[in-house]
């Protein structure tokens, strides 16, 4: 039995399309980030860490139960339970896919998530982290729109784990939706490459569906003062 432990933001739905690419058999969990459960004792012997994604599978290596955190690393994990579908098999495709993947983890994810906290989520503005966070989400997409203009897709001439990943956050950034609306949005139109590619992954069958997952567990509206409380507040360093 896979289990998943997760939430409807990029980080989970990155996890939720791979799984649905794969057909891997899953049971989700929902960690209600807003709620607070990511505190939950039950949820602590999974992660350290307190953030979604995470997996715990009872056949994991050996035969043995095993848990994981972190997007990139569960993505790895999962590719290679499905027989290494979703990375390249060859050399030059596989380290691609992997420098892609890590541009998402260290840079894409990063930027991309404190663009929305303090455009969205943060209780006063703060223009000069509005406009720095904006400029590198611009920046990184550029990045992207660079590569997508010079191969189909990022990792080269195959869809992989690379694509999957960076997706979400090029959602969350684009997506009208009443939680973003203060803090804007780019728009695909400046980024043909990107826009190629956009429009590619989101016609998958797997990736509607795993957009699906849990979608109706998170309205699609401003954070509130417990949400607010939960992900960014005091109880973010007493619990841990
Ligand atoms: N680097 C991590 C980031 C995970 C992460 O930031 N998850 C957020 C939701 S998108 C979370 O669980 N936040 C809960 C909290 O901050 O307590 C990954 O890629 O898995």
């Amino acid at each position: 039995m896979l289990e998943v432990w997760s939430w409807p933001t990029p980080n989970g739905h990155k996890v939720h399309i791979a799984l649905e690419e794969l057909g891997l058999e899953y049971k989700i969990i929902a960690v209600n980030i807003g709620a607070g459960d990511q505190f939950k004792p039950e949820f602590l012997k999974i992660t350290p860490n307190h953030r979604i994604p995470a997996i715990r599978d009872s056949e994991g290596p050996g035969g043995k139960p095993f848990t994981l955190f972190e997007s990139a690393a569960i993505m790895m994990y999962l590719s290679e339970k499905a027989g290494g579908k979703l990375i390249p098999k060859d050399p030059v495709g596989r380290w691609k896919c992997i420098e892609w993947m890590m541009f998402q983890m260290g840079g894409v994810g990063p930027m991309f998530g404190q663009w929305n906290h303090f455009g969205a989520y943060a209780p006063e503005k703060v223009p000069y982290a509005i406009t720095r966070y904006g400029n590198e989400v611009q920046r990184l997409t550029r990045v992207l729109n660079h590569r997508l203009e010079e191969t189909e897709w990022l990792a080269g001439g195959e869809y992989s784990m690379a694509d999957i990943i960076t997706f979400p956050w090029l959602r969350a950034a684009t997506q009208k939706s009443p939680r973003f609306d203060d803090r804007g949005y780019i728009a695909l139109a400046d980024y043909p490459g990107v826009k190629r590619w956009y429009d590619a992954i989101m016609a998958r069958p797997a990736v509607q569906r795993g957009l699906k997952v849990l979608a109706d567990a998170r309205p699609d509206d401003k954070i509130t003062d417990t949400e607010r409380e939960n992900t960014f507040g005091a109880t973010q360093f007493t619990k841990r």
